[in-house]
């Protein structure tokens, strides 16, 4: 156990295949936490919003076609542009609730083939998350949700693959969380481990790096 820090936000992470209901569920849990007072932030990986989100957004709606080792490197740079930013935010007390990061930078680029250790590299050093907190929900289940099929990565078998690389990357903050219950049944299993990661990082859990 590593001595304790400052006093901080905790960095919650949602993870998941597509429609497992990461956006749902991040709202919610901000929603809920402001209610209760706390501090919170709802984020999102792609940050559609910079000059670099805004090449990955045309790339994923596909607009333009860019090298699948590019767009690997410009997900992980839009993460690393916000670094800074994340880092004050945690260090001032706000607790964020990320949808998606360095995971899906990860297991999506694996599942084009390219080698899991150069997946990783460019998110070495990267702020770690305290929790991940995987929606775990059957590819065939999620194509059943609105909304799926409109962009390059949505489909079947590309989100079986998906599954098999996210697999490769459980550590010790990742816990697995039944998403095909509905909206409020996931968010009543959530709350209650975002509440004591919010209460263990305000006594000073240190903030750790990628990959620990
Ligand atoms: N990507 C990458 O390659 N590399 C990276 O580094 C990063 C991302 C960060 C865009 O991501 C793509 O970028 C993504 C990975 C890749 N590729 N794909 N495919 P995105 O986060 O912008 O994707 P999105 O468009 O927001 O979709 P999503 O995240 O997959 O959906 P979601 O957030 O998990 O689900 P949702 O929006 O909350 O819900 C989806 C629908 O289901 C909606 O109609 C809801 O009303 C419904 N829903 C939600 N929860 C439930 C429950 N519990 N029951 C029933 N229905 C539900
Ligand atoms: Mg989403």
């Amino acid at each position: 156990e590593a001595e304790a820090g400052p006093s901080r936000g905790a960095f919650i992470v949602l993870e998941g295949l597509d429609r497992s209901g990461k956006s749902t569920q991040v709202q919610k849990l901000v929603e809920y936490l402001k209610s209760r007072g706390v501090e919170a932030e709802a984020w999102r990986f792609p940050d559609r919003t910079t000059a670099m989100g805004k090449m990955i957004a045309s790339y994923l709606d596909s607009k333009s076609e860019l090298d699948d080792c590019a767009v690997h490197l410009l997900f992980s740079a839009n993460r690393w542009e916000k670094r800074s930013l994340m880092e004050a935010k945690l260090r001032e007390g706000t607790t964020l609730i990320v949808d998606r990061y360095s995971y899906s930078g990860v297991a999506f680029t694996a599942a084009k083939g390219l080698p899991f250790d150069w997946c990783k590299a460019p998110e070495v050093g990267l702020p770690a998350p305290d929790a991940v907190l995987y929606l775990q929900i059957p590819p065939e289940a999620a194509l059943e949700r609105g909304g799926y099929g409109e962009e390059r990565y949505e489909k079947l078998d590309f989100q079986r693959v998906v599954a098999s690389k996210y697999e490769q990357l459980r550590d010790a903050t990742w816990q697995d969380i039944d998403a095909r219950k509905g909206p409020d049944e996931v968010q009543a299993v959530l709350r209650p481990i975002v509440d004591r990661m919010v209460q263990t990082c305000k006594q000073g859990r240190p903030l750790s790096r990628l990959w620990p």
